[in-house]
């Protein structure tokens, strides 16, 4: 079977793994993901490696090389809700054919080979992204283990519930002595390569990332009884803050501002709302530029409360920085690229990755996959088999020059 075939089976095979019947959710440490990695773990063990799974949940396939250096490959397993079959998924199929290719060549291979499936990119279980990298890259905050699910259940009953061990989390850290770095593929998840006409594409950097949570406390009321003026009405403060976001980002070249998520109490339509809880997503490819903006919506928000006499407070949940690709691996990725598409665009990847993560603790380097329209997160989430095989043959030479040239590096 040629490898684009391969592929369109194991993401189809994927996809059908899922936590909710209707629709693909795959989330940290439950059902979905046991199965996921049980099905990524046979590819992996089929394509010569050894296999374990970590303290959180991170399956990690392994294939010996010569020498002490190791490559390390791979994405998340993890999907948002009601999800596409690209996002993580492609550059987990697409590093374990690759590692099966590199042990096909026949060729010693001069550093062993790592292939990682991330246990929790999109961070939609625990509002926390990033669990598997950051404890891969040891940079886990253990205060993240109280978190609570939407049924109450905390993250470190879930990791136990999943097979690990949530007081052993410093063994998921990844030996970097040696590491040559780090090269995830993934869909770029928006429309320029689409436009351009390319199959695949260059990560130059990650935008950093703000995630809040936003509480906003007014007063429940009679919705018949109580007069317009003498209301403190949560979700209309809630909703000016929420345009607010959005002239803010719309006012800020480069700046991408969500509020995704909103809770409602008592959430009865004869009731005037008295808590709403909000997300805020705020990124920028420069840190300087998302922190400003975080400072002034923060004291819109203040506007908001004196004028509306509502309680508003901000809790930072995450901040993840803007990180550069490295300049050394992204040289050898665009080389090969070069090999099967005639010119090639280098871009900054508004999405956030775990590769972001894995930077902390080696180079770095991230190759995108065309996807139509640039639809992700979302059931219509396409890649076409041919540019799944450019990437795969991109990623396939990548590995043929680093080996080549590591001692270089
Ligand atoms: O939200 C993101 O940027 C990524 O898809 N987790
Ligand atoms: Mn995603
Ligand atoms: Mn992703």
């Amino acid at each position: 079977m040629n490898f684009a075939a391969q592929a369109a089976e194991r993401l189809a095979a994927l996809g059908r793994i899922s936590d909710e019947p209707e629709r693909l959710t795959r989330l940290f440490a439950g059902p979905g993901m046991r199965r996921a990695n049980e099905l990524a773990g046979s590819w992996m063990i089929e394509a010569g490696m050894t296999v374990r799974q970590d303290a959180i949940g991170n399956l990690i396939g392994h294939f010996p090389g010569a020498g002490r250096k190791t490559l390390v490959l791979g994405s998340h397993l993890d999907t948002v809700r009601d999800a596409g079959l690209y996002d993580g998924a492609l550059g987990v199929v697409l590093a374990i054919a690759c590692a099966a290719q590199m042990r096909q060549s026949g060729r010693p291979l001069p550093f062993s080979l790592d292939v990682i499936a991330f246990a929790d990119e999109e961070g939609v279980r625990y509002q926390s992204a990033y669990l598997g990298s950051r404890a891969a890259a040891g940079s886990f905050d253990p205060r993240d283990l109280e978190r609570r699910d939407a049924a109450g259940a905390t993250m470190s009953d879930a990791i136990r519930a999943f097979g690990g061990d949530p007081a052993r989390l410093d063994s998921c850290r990844l030996e970097t002595a040696n590491m040559l770095g780090y090269v995830e593929a993934h869909i770029e998840q928006g429309p320029v390569l689409d436009k351009a006409g390319h199959a695949v594409g260059l990560v130059t950097s990650i935008a950093g990332q703000t995630r809040a949570r936003l509480d906003f406390q007014g007063r429940a009321g009679h919705a018949g009884t109580v007069p317009m003026d003498l209301r403190q009405d949560a979700l209309c403060a809630a909703a000016q803050f929420i345009l607010e976001v959005e002239q803010c980002a719309r006012q800020t070249p480069g700046l991408a501002a969500t509020t995704g998520q909103i809770a409602v109490e008592p959430n009865a339509s004869n009731v005037i709302p008295s808590v709403v809880q909000l997300s805020l997503d705020v990124r920028h490819q420069a840190d300087a530029q998302r922190q400003d903006a975080c400072r002034r919506l923060k004291e819109v928000l203040n506007s908001i409360a004196r004028s509306r006499q509502i309680e508003c407070s901000w809790h930072t949940v995450q901040e993840t920085p803007s990180v550069p690709c490295s300049l050394a691996l992204s040289a050898m990725l665009r080389e090969a690229a070069l090999r099967h598409q005639p010119g090639l665009m280098a871009l900054p990847s508004g999405a956030g990755h775990d590769a972001a993560v894995m930077a902390g603790i080696a180079p770095m380097a991230m190759l995108f996959v065309r996807c139509r329209d640039g639809v992700s997160h979302h059931p219509d989430e396409s890649v076409q088999p041919e540019d799944i095989a450019a990437a795969f043959a991109v990623l396939v030479d990548f590995a043929t020059l680093l080996a080549e040239r590591h001692e270089r590096l």
